[in-house]
């Protein structure tokens, strides 16, 4: 409650007095005037007092500083502030039956009632369900009342923020922050969907990523030399497996030096990468953000006899690197790229390569000399770049990272707030920048190879992040656990990124850490095919884990997973770019099928495929989970009786497009084009299939094709037509099957595109 009937001074006297009070008793805050103003649609910005607002850092979250309107007179959430213990406190109180979700990167279940995660970006090698922290910052939640109405809050600082969801009190959210005052961004809309849209308008959206992204990627700790990764491509062309990526560990640097390639296992890395093209595999090297910044050999290095053997060829190859990564250090000291410690000297910490120096990537000039970086590396033939160990990991210290006290100097544009432009200000301590230090090194990464290739897509993967961070990259929960503990929890955790603002996201399917066995393997592949971000990856010293790594059983379960995805890849393409524009989820948890459903707010085995796909695993050995569907019409589509590949349920009133069997994306034309159709209750369908150049941007541009088909039934004959179209990419002449999907069987009918077909009932 606030005082009654001051006059502006005695106001004054009183907010001074309690602002003294506030230190100890956080009492100020609470009875100062909560400042607010309306940010987008749907959106309010809360700020502890005037003051707050004042002081207030420029948000890493936000695209931008919004446009600011007076806040609407009724709004249905009112945060609280107060100070607890020095730092700022936001409680916002839930009412009964209020689901929470969000909150990024969290093991365990979906539903987050109940629980507490900070945002800390961590190295958190094989962690556990009482994990708190991983490696990526999210300070959101979703709340999704009982009446299927929604909100979602954003504590609005980079600082490590306490995001308690009911678990002190079952009644609030609450966020406690180090650092100064933050604000809270509240989004308020009729249904989950809207508030995901309105987060999406504000932190904005995943850019399209490359058609070649959306398969099946391949990765180990590590592929090398260079004849296993050619040994690996072969493998899948030869047994028809399905793969889009190869990828290669840092076992391909020069002693873990980045930007640099190890010439005596990767004698031509740009013939490779043609040669892998040429097979229709794209490929993806890591990037670290540790730089090695002493020559001094280390254990690091291979053994100098293992050198000397490989000849004087490649002793001058592997001398022209290591000359390339000196002269690239000597650049980063002449501009002074480095993070400081405390007493502005520059910090060193160990990582693989030994001691490194690391880039302040919060300075936009650091940024820019970053993305310079690649433009040798790509010319190498490089597709996309995977930037590792950014939280920042550090090694041999108990923080795992660099000390808090560690300076950064900050991007003086940004604009805070109140309008004004932060200046000196933006020089920080690594507390302050810590959870965006991974986002702003992806988004030099980004800014590099979108320079270097203006004419295609940039596909970045990052394991650190930050909330906004999809507009830079797409991110992987990290090590894992070859357990089936956390290939149960790979689904919640990709849900609850997803619902975070990150469309583009997935496990590493078989788990990093440990081996597993042959039934765990081929359960998560099952499902692991149908994630938005689908690749197999394990740790160093584990077995084999490619797809026929189990033999020919699990081999032909894998296959089978790959061809399905790659069958619906013009439904899964049609929804990232749907993602792409209005920023929801690829993967969404099956409530959003309905809902004012309480029964499913808390299933989170089964998952959606944007909002007519339901992939139902099976997440315990033998099968027996029943996992709780939304009601209505959902038909299954191509039974099986194998475990390990998922039930998929089709909407009632939905159309799915799907093309044929492929190897690689773009291997071959979408022909036929197959349009699966469940009809609703009233006997109509409605499907929409987005096709552009699969690369580049000239989609911006206009040049892509959206069709929407319909479906209607009457006198006993299903009639699918164009409904509409948008994008001016012409319709290619091809021919058409309809399958109708009946409750016991399919029909099928056939046409060509653009015409109308009819499929008649028998
Ligand atoms: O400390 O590059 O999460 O995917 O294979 C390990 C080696 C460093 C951690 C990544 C993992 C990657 C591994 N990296």
């Amino acid at each position: 409650m606030r005082p009654m009937n001051l006059s502006a001074s005695s106001r004054l006297l009183v907010a001074a007095a309690l602002t003294q009070l506030g230190a100890i008793s956080g009492l100020s805050q609470a009875l100062a005037q909560v400042v607010s103003e309306s940010i987008g649609d749907r959106s309010v910005r809360f700020h502890a007092s005037a003051g707050a607002r004042e002081g207030a850092h420029p948000s890493y979250a936000l695209l931008k500083e919004p446009e600011q309107k007076p806040a609407p007179a009724k709004f249905p959430v009112a945060p609280v502030f107060s100070t607890s213990e020095g730092k700022q406190q936001v409680q916002i109180s839930i009412e009964p039956g209020t689901s929470l979700y969000g909150t990024g990167e969290v093991p365990g279940p979906l539903l987050r009632n109940g629980r507490q995660t900070v945002t800390w970006n961590t190295d958190a090698y094989g962690y556990g369900e009482e994990a708190t922290s991983l490696y990526q910052s999210h300070p959101w939640v979703l709340a999704v009342r009982p009446d299927g109405s929604a909100f979602g809050v954003l504590a609005d600082t980079t600082y490590r923020c306490t995001v308690d969801t009911g678990y002190t009190n079952a009644g609030e959210i609450r966020f406690v922050a180090d650092g100064p005052a933050f604000p809270v961004i509240v989004i308020n809309a009729n249904s989950p969907q809207d508030v995901l849209k309105g987060l999406g308008q504000l932190t904005g959206k995943m850019p399209l990523p490359p058609a070649w992204a959306l398969g099946y990627h391949q990765c180990r700790y590590s592929y090398y030399p260079e004849s296993r990764v050619r040994e690996i491509a072969s493998e899948f062309r030869t047994r028809q497996i399905p793969c889009d990526v190869i990828w290669l560990d840092i076992d391909y640097m020069e002693a873990f030096r980045v930007f640099t390639f190890d010439r005596g296992l990767f004698r031509d890395p740009k013939k490779l990468n043609a040669d892998l093209l040429g097979q229709g595999f794209h490929n993806v090297w890591m990037i670290d953000p540790g730089m090695k910044s002493r020559t001094a050999r280390g254990p690091s290095d291979r053994p100098e006899e293992e050198l000397a053997a490989e000849g004087p060829e490649v002793a001058k190859a592997r001398a022209a690197e290591l000359a390339k990564y000196e002269a690239i250090m000597a650049s980063g000291d002449q501009a002074d790229v480095w993070v400081k410690r405390a007493d502005n000297t520059v910090f060193e910490g160990e990582v693989w390569p030994g001691w490194c120096k690391f880039p302040d990537y919060t300075r936009p000039g650091v940024r820019q000399w970053w993305s310079g970086l690649y433009t040798d590396f790509m010319a190498e033939g490089v597709s996309g770049v995977w930037n590792d160990m950014n939280e920042p990991a550090v090694f041999n210290v108990p923080s795992k990272t660099m000390p808090e006290t560690n300076l950064h100097a900050g991007d003086p544009a940004m604009v805070k707030p109140n309008g004004k432009a932060q200046g000196d200000e933006a020089k920080g301590d690594h507390a302050r920048y810590h959870n965006v230090y991974g986002m702003q090194m992806i988004r030099g990464t980004r800014e590099g190879i979108q320079a270097i290739h203006p004419d295609k897509r940039p596909f970045v993967l990052s394991r650190a992040n930050y909330i906004g961070g999809q507009r830079y990259g797409a991110t992987w929960t990290g090590d894992n656990t070859a357990s089936w503990s956390h290939m149960e929890e790979s689904v919640p955790m990709s849900l609850n990124v997803g619902l975070s603002g990150q469309p583009f996201i997935g496990p590493d399917v078989g788990g990093f850490a440990g081996n597993g066995d042959a039934k765990l393997f081929s359960r998560w592949f099952g499902f692991g095919a149908m994630l938005p971000f689908s690749r197999g990856h394990t740790g160093k010293g584990n077995i084999n884990k490619e797809p026929w790594a189990f033999g020919p059983e699990v081999e032909a379960t894998c296959r089978e997973a790959l061809n399905r995805r790659y069958r619906l890849m013009p439904y899964l393409y049609t929804l990232f770019r749907e993602a792409s524009e209005n920023g929801l989820p690829v993967a969404r948890p099956v409530f959003f099928a309905d809902p004012k459903d309480a029964a499913l707010r808390s299933e989170d085995d089964a998952f959606m495929l944007g909002a007519d796909l339901i992939v139902v695993p099976q997440m315990i050995p033998d099968g027996s989970r029943v996992p709780t569907l939304p009601s209505g019409t959902w038909r299954e589509f191509e039974p099986t009786k194998n475990l390990d590949i998922p039930k998929l349920l089709v909407r009632g009133g939905a159309i799915l497009p799907m093309g044929p069997v492929q190897q690689f994306v773009g291997e071959k034309p979408l022909d036929p084009l197959t349009l699966l159709v469940c009809l609703d209750d009233s006997g109509k369908a409605k499907g929409t299939l987005y096709e552009d150049a699969g690369d580049g941007l000239g989609y911006q541009k206009g040049e892509f094709l959206l069709s929407t088909y319909e479906a209607t039934l009457g006198d006993g004959v299903v009639t699918v037509k164009l409904a509409g179209v948008e994008g001016k990419r012409a319709r290619p002449n091809r021919p058409v099957t309809v399958r109708v999907l009946l409750h016991d069987k399919v029909m099928e009918g056939t046409g060509t595109d653009g015409q109308a077909i009819s499929v008649k009932l028998k």
